[in-house]
């Protein structure tokens, strides 16, 4: 006789889930063995559920397909919040079974009772409990059709009790996933925005996450109208490699290249962007926006109009419209201007020998150099996420991922982790920070438990770097953002890992090699220069106040030598 956990392993199976990470509990007992026992799905057993639930995201983001993960009742589901709030963010397919304490107690106070229907509402399309058996499949499938319609997270709340008892209607579990349209604006207005379009002088295009299948179109409508690309951080591994038209990211760890060509167009037209920074956008241009999830239109700054669709779709419409522009010379500005950003930028990714540790920026530099041509990226909310987005070169077969819309810490091993069990033989990089590694630290059990074999890139700068450099642009003095850190590389060999330290910038390369070309989990751990700056690229006239502010009081309190130690690392170097 079927039970319910059994029907529900049955649905999942039909919609294509491979794998499900999370921890085992009580309640989750009867879901854990119907997966066993029908044998086709991967249990992930990761040591944190909030890992889980970043790993399902990482897996959905480079699968394209529906990841899951799973947690018990009550702390076991709640760990998992964080996780799906990126997961959600990032726009990725997640279903997470949220178990739940026996059906009789809920509403008593019971051991480990919480509401994960109201507490993950914020967090997802779909939360439901599942409090009898007459609501499966249906209930489940709903939520796999909430995430992939919808691309997001779908919770399905479920009692320990509940799953364990005889699943009515078994016989008609034969799920159909959603299939997503195309969508385009309507002719009118393609024929409005090709008219603005034909008369504005300097268009500026501001690509996203939303271009991902549109490359070659985007292409085509910025060499019709001599436009400058600039990309959002999601943006970046669709659309920097290979760019005649682009001018590098803008916002706080963007490019002066990328702010400049959009403050000096007079059409920015935005493509599948929800770019959250308004002090970026400019404020002399008209601006046009196209995305396809129609609740973005405008959502960041006023347009002159706003058009839901897909990138592709419509920027295909759009183009037999548009008249070739013959002036380039605003795209060739904007492009010289990159070029010379960019050569800035590689100044100081430079080794300097005899240096005490090694620059952030040339240990990233090195590791894309030597990295594989289709590796996957993870990099670390902090500075890691500043020099993946500046350094890592991408090559149309890599991918970056990240916590780039919720912002999360210790985001990029449990990420690694996902992409890896989705793609066992391609190589995957965490490019971690000391407080985000540690932060999630168990997890690297997890690389040897599941034989994943994870390349982590830990950048020892023993600080919160991030957080210290944000405390000197509002004038603080840095406080509590110190970190005492153990020798990483050898905690790694204590469990069996591979475990690299650099301590001496000189055996930088020997080192991402011996790691890179290790076929098993491997940890390279590199001391660097905790002094490094990730200055944005316009620096607001209040963070200079700020920084001038630190600097004074830095001085007046015996702390002036961090101020000459910081001028000579970013000034003088
Ligand atoms: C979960 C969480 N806690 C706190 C923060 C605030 N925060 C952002 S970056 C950062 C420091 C990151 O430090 P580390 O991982 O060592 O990287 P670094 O910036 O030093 O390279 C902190 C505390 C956050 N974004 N997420």
């Amino acid at each position: 006789m079927a039970t319910v956990a059994e029907q529900m392993v049955k649905t999942l199976v039909e919609a294509g889930v491979k794998r499900i990470y999370g921890i085992v509990g009580d309640s989750l007992n009867g879901i854990i063995d119907a997966i066993r026992r029908e044998g086709s799905i991967e249990w992930i057993h990761v040591r944190h559920e909030e890992v889980a639930a970043f790993a399902a995201g990482a897996d959905a983001h480079v699968t394209g397909e529906l990841a899951v993960c799973a947690g018990s009742c009550g702390p076991g589901n709640l760990h998992l919040m964080n996780g799906l709030y990126d997961c959600h963010r990032n726009g990725v397919p997640v279903v997470a079974i949220a178990a739940q304490i026996p059906t009789a107690e809920i509403g008593s106070g019971y051991f480990q009772e919480t509401h994960p229907e109201s507490l993950f509402k914020d967090c997802s399309y779909s939360c439901h409990l599942v409090s009898t058996p007459a609501q499966m499949p249906r209930a489940l499938e709903t939520a796999i059709t909430h995430a992939i319609g919808q691309q997001g997270v779908a919770v399905i709340v479920i009692p320990g009790d509940v799953a364990l008892q005889r699943a009515e209607d078994f016989g008609t579990v034969n799920y159909q996933k959603p299939i997503r349209s195309l969508v385009c604006p309507s002719e009118a207005d393609l024929s409005r925005l090709a008219e603005m379009l034909n008369e504005a002088r300097r268009v500026t295009l501001f690509c996203g996450a939303g271009c991902a299948s549109a490359r070659a179109e985007v292409f085509n409508l910025a060499e019709k109208l001599k436009a400058p690309i600039v990309h959002a951080l999601r943006g970046k591994e669709y659309l920097e490699y290979d760019n005649p038209y682009d001018v590098g990211l803008t916002g706080f760890i963007g490019f002066s290249s990328g702010y400049y060509a959009m403050e000096g167009c007079d059409l920015l037209l935005m493509l599948g962007t929800d770019f959250p920074y308004r002090q970026f956008y400019p404020t002399g241009a008209k601006i046009v926006q196209i995305d396809v999830r129609a609740e973005k239109l405008g959502n960041r700054v006023p347009l002159k109009m706003g058009l839901a669709g897909d990138i592709k779709t419509t920027v295909s419409a759009l183009l037999p419209r548009l008249k070739d522009k013959t002036g380039r010379t605003f795209l060739d500005q904007a492009v010289h201007h990159y070029q010379a950003a960019r050569a800035d930028l590689d100044d100081l990714a430079v080794g300097h020998a005899g240096h005490k540790s090694t620059h952030p920026q040339y240990m990233t530099k090195v590791l894309s150099e030597a990295a594989a041509d289709d590796a996957v990226f993870t990099c670390d909310v902090g500075t890691p996420t500043v020099w993946a987005a500046r350094y890592v070169k991408m090559t149309g077969k890599r991918r970056l991922i990240g916590s780039f819309n919720h912002g999360s810490m210790a985001n990029a091993l449990p990420q690694a982790i996902g992409v890896q069990a989705a793609f066992p033989r391609r190589q995957v990089i965490s490019m971690s920070g000391d407080g985000g590694f540690t932060m999630l630290m168990g997890d690297i059990l997890t690389l040897v438990q599941m034989e994943l074999p994870v390349k982590v890139v830990v950048f020892n700068n023993s600080k919160l770097g991030f957080v210290d450099l944000e405390q000197k642009v509002t004038g603080f003095l840095p406080a509590a953002v110190d970190l005492k850190n153990p020798n990483f590389a050898k905690l790694a060999t204590s469990i069996g890992i591979l475990g690299v330290r650099i301590d001496d910038p000189a055996d930088l390369m020997e080192g991402v090699s011996e790691v890179l070309s290790h076929s098993g989990p491997a940890l390279l751990d590199v001391v660097t220069n905790p002094l490094e700056l990730s200055m944005p690229p316009k620096l607001q006239l209040d963070q200079a106040y700020g920084f001038g502010l630190w600097m004074m009081k830095a001085v007046l309190s015996g702390r002036g030598s961090e101020v000459l130690q910081v001028a000579k690392t970013n000034i003088f170097r």
